[in-house]
């Protein structure tokens, strides 16, 4: 029983630094602030919606046109992609990014610490247990552990997949891609080599990068600074951008957004994708900051 912002925040309100509010259609997010530094969370998909560090620029993006509504993803912020990215391996009439982003996480405890305000929640999904940590202070940090609750061996995919605010993709780099091949989704899946050098995109992009080192960064001159990703036990790096035409057809983006973002996902997904024996867990964490260009 999912419950509404009234009840969730006579239970875990924090003045001055954690409030819920109603959003959209009967959606409820977590609302938070602390020493100028704001962020959000909507408790569907427990997705991050925002996160704004003091004196900074949003760091998330979320379209201008996203519809907050039940059982409708979000575009934008952070999705939970589990337990498969992209479309299901076998059935069409699967939901696109598994189920989870859609889906009513529990909140099950909230705090203020050194870190910024801490918040923890819980999905029963399927034969797993998800539990995700979202610390929302001077950096943002994230941390997914996937249980498999199943008396038998379990495989997933999962992703966070992170629509980073940037003043103009064409004009942005990431960096600590260089040495990775990657698998090009424009291209019929072909599998291509390592570039060599920082990704700048100038034209639709979507790559699932392997076995990518656990430091990439986001270069953005037009607004003069790095967006830093710091990750563990996220093996695949997905890079997106759809360029205007695709942005068109999407409803809840639109041709005049698209130059806004660039996702950069921190996941195991294809190769990297993940089996748990009975019983194990995995980890996944991210940590974001930003750094003087
Ligand atoms: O992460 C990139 C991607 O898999 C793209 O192929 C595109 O489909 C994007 O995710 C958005 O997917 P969504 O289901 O949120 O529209």
């Amino acid at each position: 029983m999912t419950m509404n912002a009234v009840e969730l925040a006579s239970r875990f309100r924090i003045a001055g630094a954690l409030d819920f509010v109603e959003a959209g259609d009967g959606l409820v997010k977590a609302v938070m602030s602390r020493s100028g530094m704001t962020g959000e969370l909507a408790l569907q998909g427990a997705q991050v919606t925002a996160w704004q560090p003091t004196g900074a620029r949003p760091v998330i993006f979320v379209s201008s046109r996203a519809v907050l509504a039940p059982d409708k993803a979000i575009r934008g912020g952070i999705p939970v992609i589990f337990p498969w990215f992209g479309p299901h391996p076998t059935d069409p009439k699967a939901p696109q990014h598994g189920f989870v982003r859609t889906a009513p996480w529990q909140l099950d405890s909230a705090a203020e610490t050194a870190d910024g305000v801490t918040l923890e929640l819980s999905l029963a999904a399927e034969g797993f247990g998800l539990t995700y940590r979202a610390v929302f202070g001077d950096e943002l940090r994230l941390h997914l552990e996937v249980r498999n609750t199943s008396p038998h061996p379990a495989m997933f995919e999962e992703a966070l997949h992170s629509y980073f605010a940037v003043s103009d993709v064409e004009r942005i780099s990431v960096s600590g891609l260089e040495n990775r091949g990657f698998i090009d989704k424009t291209d019929n899946m072909r599998r291509c080599p390592a570039a060599g050098a920082p990704l700048r995109l100038t034209k639709e992009t979507d790559r699932v990068y392997l076995d990518v080192p656990d430091r990439l960064a986001i270069s953005d001159p037009g607004w003069n600074r790095r967006i830093v990703i710091e990750k563990s036990g996220g093996a695949s790096t997905i890079v997106w951008n759809p360029w205007p035409e695709k942005a068109a057809a999407m409803s809840d983006l639109g041709a005049d957004n698209w130059r806004g973002f660039v996702c950069v996902e921190t996941g195991n997904v294809a190769d990297n994708r993940i089996t748990l024996a009975a019983g194990a867990a995995h980890e996944m964490a991210t940590r974001i900051r930003l750094d003087a260009q």
